[in-house]
């Protein structure tokens, strides 16, 4: 049994960790301790905090404050939070011709594909090998990125503004969409709320440690990020939101009685209720909350938004029904969607590309630390977690 810390007691390479049982197998390593992380942690009531802070007090903050705290442990002072944006600034510029390759691809491949062969786009476009400053390129990079994807997927390719690096990430993304029946401030405001609340989640979520892994073989930030997003993609991590929204537009009413006869259709056909449950977390999630809390001050009548809450007082109580589900609660996909859908951006399919353009800070940060200050700075060696054979391969070794 893991028993706390163990500084300066590490594992021979070849030792096996016998307290290990039989009943930790093949369950995802739920419960298995594999490192230590210096962005956040997660705990089953309080959910995430970065750096110590609970994530309900960091929501209202600019995203590039955040980044600056995932990278340095602390929040900035007035002149860091300036250098910070300064600096980001001074990455931003894409350095070769993105836009051509985004245009080869193929206009129905989902925006996910489209964001990991971007970012691996950028990679060959540029790598400087230095870990922070990969990183730190890259999630400057990412708001020109993410509008390219939305422009030229869409086929609005004529007229893309020049980006402009003096304003925020936020704003250089909107200027980039250029949607021009949204409410931008509005736009500004979910999106920047969305990033702070999704940059981070613990060293195990997926798409983190997936990322982590591929950077242990000394593969690019750029090669490591884009193995992430693709983790991000599937429908029980990121994907979660784009389904969450398709449910709700599925679902059509805030009657709680037609909501929860669809629940539980959904259910009998053996498809999960997305927004709801979690790996760590035992109660609604805080991002939940909060986004709940922005919701009801900005667009309370929103149908979408009475859908999802109706969903978030019906589906617990039902899902609590099942035993094997740890945690009935709604999770941090149940109302994205329905405030980016009445921001304006109303094609559920680009959810999770936000949830990756915000991970990209934490797993960037995360990386950082594994790679150049994990073990005195030598870095977490290679990723070789130790499978045991099934007694069937054995017997045709005897
Ligand atoms: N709807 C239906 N079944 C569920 C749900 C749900 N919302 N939550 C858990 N279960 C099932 C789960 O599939 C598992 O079934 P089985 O034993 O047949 O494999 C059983 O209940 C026990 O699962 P848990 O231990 O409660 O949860 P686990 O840690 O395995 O999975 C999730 C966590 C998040 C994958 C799971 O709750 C789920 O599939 N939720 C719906 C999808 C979703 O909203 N995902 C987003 C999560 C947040 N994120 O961004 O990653
Ligand atoms: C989340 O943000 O909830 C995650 O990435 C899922 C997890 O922590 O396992």
């Amino acid at each position: 049994m893991y028993v706390g810390s163990t500084e300066g007691d590490t594992m021979a390479k070849n030792e096996v960790l016998l307290e290990v049982t039989e009943k930790h197998l093949n369950t995802g390593l739920r419960g298995v301790p594999v490192g230590t992380c210096r962005t956040s942690f997660v705990t089953p009531s309080e959910g995430v905090h970065y750096c110590g802070y609970p994530i309900t007090e960091l929501a209202s903050f600019e995203p590039e404050d955040i980044i600056y705290l995932l990278f340095n442990k602390e929040l900035p002072t007035a002149e860091q939070s300036v250098a910070i944006r300064q600096d980001l600034a001074s990455r931003a510029a894409i350095p070769g011709d993105l836009e051509s390759v985004l245009k080869a691809l193929p206009k129905f491949g989902h925006p996910m594909d489209w964001l990991s062969v971007g970012i691996h786009t950028l990679g060959m476009l540029e790598t400087t090998n230095d870990w922070k400053e990969d990183a730190l390129n890259l999630i400057a990079r990412m708001p020109r990125l993410m509008g390219l994807i939305f422009r030229i997927r869409e086929g609005r390719e004529e007229n893309i503004p020049a980006d402009d690096t003096s304003l925020s990430m936020v704003e250089r993304f909107v200027r980039t969409l250029d949607l021009h029946d949204s409410d931008d401030e509005k736009m500004k405001q979910i999106i920047s709320t969305y990033l702070v609340l999704h940059m981070d989640h613990g060293g195990g979520n997926l798409s983190t440690f997936t990322g982590k892994a591929i950077a242990s073989s000394k593969a690019t930030v750029y090669s490591s990020m884009a193995g992430a997003m693709n983790a991000l993609s599937g429908p029980l991590h990121g994907r979660a939101n784009q389904s969450c929204l398709e449910f709700v537009l599925k679902v059509g009413t805030s009657d709680p009685v037609e909501v929860e006869a669809f629940v539980r259709a959904e259910l009998k056909a053996n498809r999960p209720i997305f927004g709801f449950g979690h790996a760590v977390l035992r109660s609604e999630d805080p991002r939940a909350t909060v986004q709940f809390k922005l919701g009801s001050e900005i667009c309370p009548d929103d149908e979408n938004f009475k859908i999802v809450t109706t969903l978030r007082e019906v589906a617990p109580r039902v899902l609590a029904e099942n035993p094997k589900i740890s945690n009935p609660n709604a999770n941090v996909d149940i109302a994205s969607g329905a405030l980016l859908h009445h921001a304006g951006l109303t094609d559920p399919t680009y959810y999770t590309t936000f949830f990756g353009w915000a991970r990209v800070a934490g797993i960037g940060a995360q990386i950082v630390d594994e790679r150049s200050i994990f073990r005195n700075g030598k870095g977490t060696p290679i990723y070789r977690p130790k499978y045991i054979a099934e007694a069937q391969t054995l017997r045709h070794i005897e």
